[in-house]
């Protein structure tokens, strides 16, 4: 599909916010600064940035514990996500939710999670209400290829698919769980293979290629929108840090090469070249862009610890039993 140069540097853009995002809440995390569990996505911008521009404000998001990009994607902000790390009050969840669980209910950003595949049945469900208020919404759900094979994820698509629900199901497949690669938890050659198990499309796309990605989301969104259920995209990338911003690289259990080749197939950096070569954008241009984000940045991490922690006698403030 032909997509304009203005949407290409938006796309840019994006990505690079996200990859700063990740890389300074990750250094934060190392420094000992935020604690609790923070799981970062470096290399794997263009699958966020890809599907959330195809998406309209009043679309919902449902993601996963790796979920900081898809949030930033969706319109969250710099200064009550970084608040959130810090367990502030200024955060999305007011300091309580933390990495695991941004949600920001304006803009219909349900929530990171983490159980893995627990948000497939949760998007679902959401679908199903899109369906009975009857709005053209719909809702994009993110998951890892290690939520493919638990309960949630079978029993939740199968449950779109019987009620036609508006959801796109994007698996990011980085080819590892934890420290399981995904060879030895499947016999697929390609998880969108599952999609034939519920009757819905389902499509491989390359997850390094922002341009892809957006191609087939862009299709995938007008068929649902129509009314024609369900669809599966899965899109391949790799785990460029460890499972979470605390492991230690000690732990090793990657071959270095395999390390090496993913890294030359940086997204960000593919876009920028594309972009270079056909005299969108220079050099200077992605630095400047660089440079304000990091700005942006380095003004909330100071918003974040200027923010008053929530007063202890708030504990139990929200919570019903
Ligand atoms: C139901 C459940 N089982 C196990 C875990 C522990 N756990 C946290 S992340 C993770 C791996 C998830 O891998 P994947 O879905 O491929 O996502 P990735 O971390 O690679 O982005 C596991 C097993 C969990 N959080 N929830």
């Amino acid at each position: 599909m032909k997509i304009g140069n203005e949407t290409k540097k938006k796309m840019l853009h994006e990505m690079i916010r996200i990859r700063r995002f990740e890389e300074v809440s990750g250094g934060l995390y190392r420094g000992g600064i935020i604690t609790g569990a923070l799981h970062t996505g470096e290399g794997q911008e263009a699958i966020p940035v890809g599907v959330c521009m195809n998406l309209r404000e009043d679309d919902y998001l449902q993601s996963s514990h790796r979920g900081h990009g898809h949030v930033l994607a969706k319109g969250g902000e710099f200064k009550p996500m970084m608040a959130e790390l810090f367990g502030k009050t200024t955060g999305y969840c007011r300091g309580r939710g933390g990495s695991m669980h941004f949600a920001c209910v304006e803009k219909n950003i349900l929530g990171t999670n983490g159980i893995v595949g627990a948000g497939v049945p949760i998007a679902a469900g959401v679908g199903y209400s899109i369906k009975y208020r009857g709005t053209d919404q719909l809702v994009a759900c993110f998951m890892g290829d290690g939520a493919c094979n638990t309960g949630a994820f079978h029993e939740g698509i199968n449950i779109a698919s019987v009620l036609d629900a508006p959801v796109l199901f994007v698996i990011e497949n980085n080819q590892w769980a934890i420290s399981v690669p995904r060879k030895w938890s499947d016999r697929l050659e390609d998880l969108s293979q599952r999609h034939s198990s519920y009757n819905i499309p389902g499509e491989t796309v390359d997850g390094n290629d922002v341009l892809a990605v957006y191609g087939s989301v862009n299709k995938a969104v007008k068929e649902i929108r129509a009314g024609k259920g369900p669809i599966l995209i899965e899109c391949k990338t790799y785990r460029w840090k460890g499972h979470h911003a605390g492991e230690p690289a000690s732990l090793n259990y990657r071959d270095p090469d395999e390390v090496k080749a993913w890294l030359k197939k940086c997204p960000i950096k593919k876009l920028g070249k594309q972009l270079i070569d056909e005299n969108v954008i220079s050099q200077a241009d992605i630095a400047k862009m660089t440079e304000d984000i990091d700005r942006e940045l380095d003004e909330a991490v100071e918003f974040a610890k200027k923010s008053p922690l929530p007063d202890a006698g708030a504990l139990f403030d929200n919570l019903y039993v």
